[in-house]
């Protein structure tokens, strides 16, 4: 189902034209009542005024992290703090944390994308949404269930963690829709299996899994040990939370980008270029309807690319395929470049090696080791010395192979590395230390 039909099949002009309107008024309302963003505009001679075309976009200034960093907490706000409902922040594991704000109709706006994006995923009114995202300043667990009840499905607003009690109410209440971090539901599978449960006899049809990044092979191990359909969901605090973009169940092919609230750009990181559809790079975001914390041009970080050829749902909104890494997620090791996403690739093609790694970077006498520790299923834990001997061989010939990188491969026992409720911890990089 298509929440919303005008807006999501739209032809592509009249998208355009709604987008600049839109991004006309967002650009006046920021000058006037940010002063980040006036200064920023001055600095490089440009008012809201010179923005005559959607192609003039680029010549506003890229927001940073550090810029909202520098802002902290309140000053990007570009309303009364009277007119804020609702304040939210992203964790970060370095630094401080970034702080947004919403108004009433932001959270209207923010409750109608997450009715699309669920329906996207294949949720409609009669569905049970097991919603394991966390609650609180994380904005997985509010984002979802506000777009829940706005598509008249009912939440079970469980949040992450008390894993044994979710799976009761997983097993009682019989939810259909399981929404959570790809690794916390896979954490969610393994205990189930534990308390005897099998959740492919749950009656679970989909999930909408987001917030960390996760791979094509990870999408078709989790369809299979968790008997469902996954789709991606993919959005950040400083835009508005998860709601920015979302696969189609139909095709579960790049997600779509809610255009007629965000614009996308594709830029190079190294230079700020804007690149053309199809090749991968920066992810960049302009937000045009939010009113408490519009961001111009903010750098995500997150690597993608776009693709607007038309989808088989009938969307007609630009595509964004699953992203691939993040600028600050790479690992240069031995001045190889490789990203977490691309070992975990490997990984999951391989069979018996469960969807559980973390990397390990150190540098000894100035040389940076990469080690890859990985569960095995306890089935090929308690082989003979020989077959894990084998195993390990194997993974690090792809590794070598695919990345052009050595690794020392460490089989771990099933469960030995540390579950997550919220985003899972991959790379623990000591050379930074
Ligand atoms: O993670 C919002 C969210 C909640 C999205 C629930 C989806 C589901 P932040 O905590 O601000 O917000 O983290 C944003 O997480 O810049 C990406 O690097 C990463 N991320 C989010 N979704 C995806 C995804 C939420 N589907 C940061 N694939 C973003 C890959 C993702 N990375």
């Amino acid at each position: 189902m298509i929440f919303n039909i005008e807006y999501e099949t739209m032809p592509r002009e009249a998208l355009e034209s709604i987008q600049l309107r839109r991004l006309q008024a967002t650009l006046s309302r920021v000058y006037a009542a940010v002063p980040f963003y006036r200064a920023k505009f001055d600095e490089n001679s440009i008012k809201p005024g010179d923005v005559k075309s959607l192609e003039d976009l680029q010549r506003l200034p890229f927001t940073t992290k550090q810029d909202l960093r520098e802002n902290y907490p309140f000053g990007m706000f570009a309303v009364p703090m009277d007119n804020v409902v609702r304040i939210h922040a992203s964790s970060g594991t370095t630094g401080q944390p970034t702080v947004v704000g919403y108004t009433a109709r932001d959270i209207n706006t923010w409750a109608e994308l997450m009715a699309r994006a669920l329906s996207a995923g294949g949720a409609t009114r009669g569905d049970i949404i097991h919603n394991a995202y966390g609650y609180g300043l994380f904005t997985g667990g509010l984002g979802v269930h506000y777009g829940a009840e706005r598509l008249g499905a009912s939440v079970i607003p469980v949040s992450g963690g008390n894993t044994k009690r979710q799976v009761i109410i997983m097993k009682d209440f019989g939810p259909t829709i399981l929404t959570a971090t790809p690794s916390y539901a896979l954490h969610l599978a393994e205990a189930a299996e534990e308390m005897g449960v099998t959740f492919k006899d749950l009656k679970f049809k989909f999930g909408v899994f987001g917030a960390e990044p996760w791979s094509e092979s990870m999408r078709r191990e989790m369809e299979e040990k968790l008997g469902l359909k996954a789709v991606d969901i993919y959005g950040l605090s400083e835009v508005i939370g998860p709601g920015v973009s979302v696969e189609c169940h139909e095709a579960q092919k790049g997600l779509h980008m809610f255009e007629d609230h965000f614009i996308a750009e594709i830029i190079n990181p190294e230079t700020g270029e804007p690149l053309p559809y199809g090749e991968a790079g920066e992810l960049v975001i302009t937000s045009i309807t939010k009113e408490a914390f519009p961001v111009i041009r903010y750098r995500t970080r997150d690597i993608t690319t776009l693709n607007p050829e038309p989808c088989v749902c009938g969307r007609t909104l630009v595509r964004m395929n699953k992203v691939s890494g993040r600028t600050d997620d790479m690992l240069i090791i031995r001045g190889v470049n490789v990203f977490p996403s691309q070992i975990e690739s490997v990984l999951m093609d391989i069979d018996g090696i469960e969807p559980h790694y973390q990397l390990e970077v150190d540098r000894k006498d100035n040389l940076d080791t990469l080690t890859v520790r990985v569960e095995v299923s306890e089935q090929i834990f308690s082989d003979e010395v020989k077959g894990l001997q084998q195993l390990e061989h194997r993974i690090k010939t792809d590794i070598k192979e695919t990345l052009g990188v050595s690794a020392v491969v460490k089989l771990a026992e099933a469960k030995s590395i540390a579950r997550s409720e919220g985003k899972a911890v991959r790379v623990i990089d000591r050379r930074k230390i």
